[in-house]
């Protein structure tokens, strides 16, 4: 067996091919098929990451697993959501998609926000059946940045039940708490049942 994950951010790299690892599925990145990136398109995570999959899927010719995700912040009406990674503008870094953060929270005491977390994962480029899961991660947004795991908004981003920034969680709990661990465990179960 082996899959592609279709992503280009090296933060989900890392936890994806993590939380796979007990399936002793052969994971590889869509960097090593030189899948181009695609538009996205779509107006819902699940739109992007069906999208995402279908593309890789199509050039590979492999099963493929893809992770849309983002942040929905509260008192932004949901934003940046779907638009997370670009926040900041067409080519932002984390840092400065978190600078823009603060900033549109500055003076805001409803601090609540949630990351989403889509996988979607699909046989072949055409499947009719793609499996599709979600998961959500509830948290706060903070004043000023802490911690240097994760990426993204960790930085920002405090879970409440530790006390810390999901930037200051050990990889591991991360990767048990987080909305992508959340959406793993819906998938699973629904993969085994694909998979026969
Ligand atoms: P691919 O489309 O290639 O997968 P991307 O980074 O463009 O990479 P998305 O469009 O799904 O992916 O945007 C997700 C953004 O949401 C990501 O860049 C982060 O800013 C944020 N995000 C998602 N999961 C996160 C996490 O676990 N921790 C922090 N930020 C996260």
């Amino acid at each position: 067996q082996k899959w592609v994950m279709a992503t280009g951010n090296a933060g989900k790299v890392k936890e994806l091919s993590a939380m796979l690892t007990p399936l002793n599925v052969d994971i590889r990145v869509q960097s090593e098929f030189d899948v181009p990136e695609v538009a996205e398109t779509g107006t819902t995570f699940v739109e992007n990451a069906i999208i995402k999959a279908r593309h890789a899927s199509r050039i590979t010719g492999l099963p493929v697993i893809a992770d849309d995700s983002g942040l929905a912040v509260d008192a932004l009406g949901g934003a940046p959501g779907i638009y997370s990674s670009r926040y900041a503008g067409e080519n932002a870094t984390d840092a400065d998609n978190v600078q823009k953060l603060l900033g549109a929270l500055e003076g805001q005491t409803n601090r609540q926000a949630r990351f989403i977390c889509v996988l979607v994962w699909m046989r072949h480029g055409d499947d009719p059946t793609p499996v599709i899961a979600q998961g959500q991660w509830q948290g706060l947004i903070t004043q000023q940045p802490s911690g240097d795991g994760g990426f993204g908004y960790d930085p920002v981003f405090r879970v409440a039940s530790h006390q810390c920034t999901a930037a200051e969680l050990e990889a591991r709990l991360k990767n048990q708490l987080s909305h992508r661990a959340q959406a793993l465990q819906q998938l699973l179960p629904q993969l085994e049942a694909a998979l026969g």
